[in-house]
């Protein structure tokens, strides 16, 4: 490996390893890896899934690729005979940002597992220029800029695949550019990003993300819109997604006819996962499609209805999509009269007008196409999939009984433990072999040392040296030193009120105000928050400014400083992900009883020791159901009991804030003099009045329980070996999230691949 490093870097840059920077070092690793990637064997099938999804939060590969090929050790040692280190190499790694959160997420742990379990499957999404946003922090505020993180050399190869995908006024030729995804020890998948030569970056604006909204041929593949865009992020989405399906489903047909496959069976060598609503449009381009080859429309119909299935990751009525009838007419009016027509049978079959696909407003409702032309539906944690059918969805459960079904989410423990926690996971080895990489459940054999006082000191001190690595890096990048023997609180997730950081600043309201009467926590406390708002979410940006002024506020107080500390980590990523929670002591999940469909950081800070504080909501439902009650701390009102609020609208964030003297100074202190010092007024105010008058996700009405729990957790952390029990029984029972699970299931029950 050493000789083969030394070939190459001296053949691109005419230096040997000793004279090279660590740029071209990394993309000489880069190039290896792609070419070892290259010979593993293909996985293949007489049927194929195909993943298409907006997002894949895919994180820097170079580490996970290594481990996955079983290179990982040679190369680190190739290095280290010149006393270089791998860890320092990943670091020239981009992040390609291509994904808001969890949905992005979820889908790149998915091809892990899918290549793992020698499925054959590959993914199809779009290769955006600058992905999502970069965040800046300037002024206790979030700034938003372009992040641009494609080099000349990529993982990604250009492959000569291409299609015309036709809108109202003008075609667009696209590229398709692909990743290889090696599983764990086995062979390989592929990812598809279609993109288009048209695209150019140059009509952004310095680092802004401001452009030409209108020039699609030049913007098409330029931003992955953030969830909670705004009316002109709208309509690109639209060009966007029908971009992205249309060449999925020429693909997929291209790709059986190359096989020589029969269309008229397309359902036994196809199955597609639509990936949330996004990919929606999929349905009626292939019937179109395949009405355009001379298909029936009845016999399109039913075979694309055989084919495809859709995944609901949300209950917020915000996050499922309809589309104006005249948006879909002035951008892809060729879809329409097919839709027309599933709407037309919908209407002809079932008298329930709300399960029409478009509505009496002439919005296009594309869950409603696809539960009524799929044939599963799934939610993504056992609560949620009962919500879907109890409440958000009844009506259709009620027709289709037997298309719903669970799959709970999961997390690929080869980034989530291997890569980001070596340590942890090469201790784990020595306890009880390296079967648990594939086998995740055999984690449940950590039990046997349960009552080991060496080994919960061991994981102690594991745990110390990932806070030490987290204090240098956020040392390094962001300039703020933190405490490595304080408590780390952390709540790192895209910023959305459901998640409630608001409670949790209102948490460190309170402490600091307790800090100042004189109460000091015996051991100091470190809360950390990580979190992007969407542009134009101008609560979730006001959050963010509260909790930047508290930042602040505290670094300033020496009295309160050493007890307690607030810091956010600016432009939270994959990348940060893994450093920050292998470091985590507490796992902050606090969203709404029944608001967050699964959650999967919950699943990745239980792996790595981390013990939740959280509401009963999604995965950490079942979090509970397999640790028991002594090694998590729940809080808060139930889902039913939010769900019945709800419904009959007697929750008021007034009520409380009027009548609970604590609640009141609490959220009072947001327009105090010690934060608008700091801070700005307008926006501090504004989200005063927010919480006051509306709290549309009922931040007061946990606040108060939330409080109390959380003084529990850090009076029950000062028991240190009681505490790393409860990490020890956390990570024995995390087996369950593998995604290798979830795979399993998706395939065993709806692709039987
Ligand atoms: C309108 C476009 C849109 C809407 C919502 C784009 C993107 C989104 C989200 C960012 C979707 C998302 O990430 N949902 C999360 O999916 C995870 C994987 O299933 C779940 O664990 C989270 O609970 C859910 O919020």
């Amino acid at each position: 490996m050493e000789e083969r490093i030394q070939k190459l870097l001296c053949e691109r840059f005419g230096r040997d390893i000793d004279h090279c920077t660590k740029e071209e070092i990394f993309e000489v690793l880069m190039l290896i890896t792609k070419e070892e990637t290259s010979k593993i064997q293909r996985n293949f099938g007489k049927k194929k899934l195909y993943y298409i999804s907006a997002e894949f939060l895919i994180g820097k590969l170079l580490s996970n690729n290594l481990i996955n090929l079983g290179l990982y050790e040679e190369v680190k040692q190739a290095l280290a005979v010149h006393g270089r280190k791998l860890e320092e190499m990943e670091e020239m790694e981009m992040e390609p940002s291509l994904g808001n959160g969890g949905l992005g997420r979820l889908a790149a742990c998915f091809l892990d597992s899918i290549a793992t379990l020698g499925l054959f499957g590959d993914g199809i999404g779009l290769n955006y220029h600058f992905g999502l946003f970069r965040q800046r922090f300037r002024d206790h505020k979030q700034k938003e800029v372009k992040n641009p993180w494609m080099r000349a050399e990529n993982w990604t190869n250009r492959t000569p695949v291409s299609f015309t995908v036709p809108f109202k006024d003008f075609s667009i030729q696209s590229v398709m550019y692909d990743l290889d995804v090696p599983g764990y020890e086995a062979g390989c998948n592929r990812l598809h990003l279609f993109d288009a030569d048209t695209v150019d970056e140059s009509i952004v604006a310095g680092d802004s993300i401001d452009f030409d909204k209108h020039n699609i041929q030049k913007n098409l593949t330029l931003f992955l819109y953030p969830d909670d865009s705004d009316d002109a992020g709208r309509m690109l989405r639209i060009y966007q997604q029908y971009f992205m399906v249309s060449n999925a489903a020429q693909l997929i047909l291209k790709e059986c006819v190359d096989q020589g496959y029969d269309l008229h069976k397309l359902d036994e060598h196809v199955v597609i996962q639509i990936n949330d609503t996004h990919p929606s449009m999929v349905i009626p381009e292939l019937i179109r499609l395949l009405t355009d080859r001379g298909f029936s429309m009845d016999e399109a119909i039913d075979l694309v209805s055989r084919t495809c299935a859709y995944t609901n990751h949300t209950i917020l009525a915000e996050a499922l999509e309809t589309w104006p009838t005249s948006y879909l007419e002035q951008v892809v009016p060729h879809l329409m009269p097919v839709i027309q027509e599933l709407d037309r049978r919908v209407r002809k079959k079932y008298t329930d007008e709300s399960t029409y696909i478009i509505d009496d407003k002439n919005h296009v409702h594309m869950a409603h196409m696809d539960i009524h032309y799929g044939f599963s539906v799934n939610g993504v944690a056992a609560l949620h999939t009962e919500i879907l059918k109890n409440t958000e969805l009844s009506n259709f459960y009620k027709i289709y009984p037997d298309k719903f079904n669970n799959k709970t989410n999961g997390i690929t423990f080869r980034r989530w433990l291997v890569s980001c926690n070596r340590e942890l996971s090469a201790y784990i080895e020595k306890l009880i072999g390296d079967g648990f990489k594939k086998e995740a459940k055999e984690l449940k054999k950590l039990l046997d040392f349960k009552d080991d006082k060496e080994v919960l000191k061991t994981l102690g001190r594991i745990k110390k040296k990932k806070k030490e690595e987290f204090r240098d890096y956020l040392y390094e990048t962001q300039g703020v030193l933190t405490d490595e023997n304080s408590i780390f609180d952390v709540q790192v997730k895209r910023l959305h009120e459901y998640k409630r950081q608001q409670m949790n600043a209102l948490y460190a309201i309170y402490k600091y105000q307790e800090i100042k009467k004189g109460h000091k926590p015996k051991t100091p406390i470190t809360m950390i928050f990580g979190a992007k708002a969407a542009p134009a979410y101008t609560t979730a940006k006001d959050i963010i400014h509260l909790i930047l002024c508290l930042s602040q506020l505290i670094e300033d107080d020496p009295e309160v400083r050493p007890y307690l500390r607030v810091l956010m980590i600016e432009n939270y990523n994959v990348t940060k992900a893994s450093k920050i929670i292998p470091a985590a002591d507490v796992s902050e999940q606090i969203s709404l009883a029944s608001k967050e469909a699964s959650g999967t950081s919950n699943m990745k800070f239980m792996l790595n020791g981390a013990v939740t504080l959280g509401t009963e909501d999604g995965a950490n439902v079942e979090i509970e159901e397999l640790v028991g009650e002594d090694n998590i701390y729940i809080f808060g009102k139930k889902p039913q009991e939010v769900i019945d609020l709800y419904a009959d609208g007697s929750y008021s964030a007034k009520d409380i804030y009027e009548k609970d003297e604590l609640i009141h100074e609490l959220v009072d202190f947001i327009i105090g003099e010690e934060l608008t010092k700091i801070g700005d007024k307008e926006n501090l105010c504004r989200l005063h009045h927010e919480l006051v008058s509306k709290d549309w996700f009922m931040t007061l009405l946990d606040t108060k329980e939330y409080i109390c729990m959380k003084e529990r957790v850090f009076q029950e952390y000062e028991n240190q070996e009681e505490w790393n029990k409860k990490a020890l029984v956390n990570i024995a029972k995390s087996g369950f999230f593998s995604s290798d699970r979830t795979i399993e299931q998706y395939n065993r029950d709806i692709w039987h691949l």
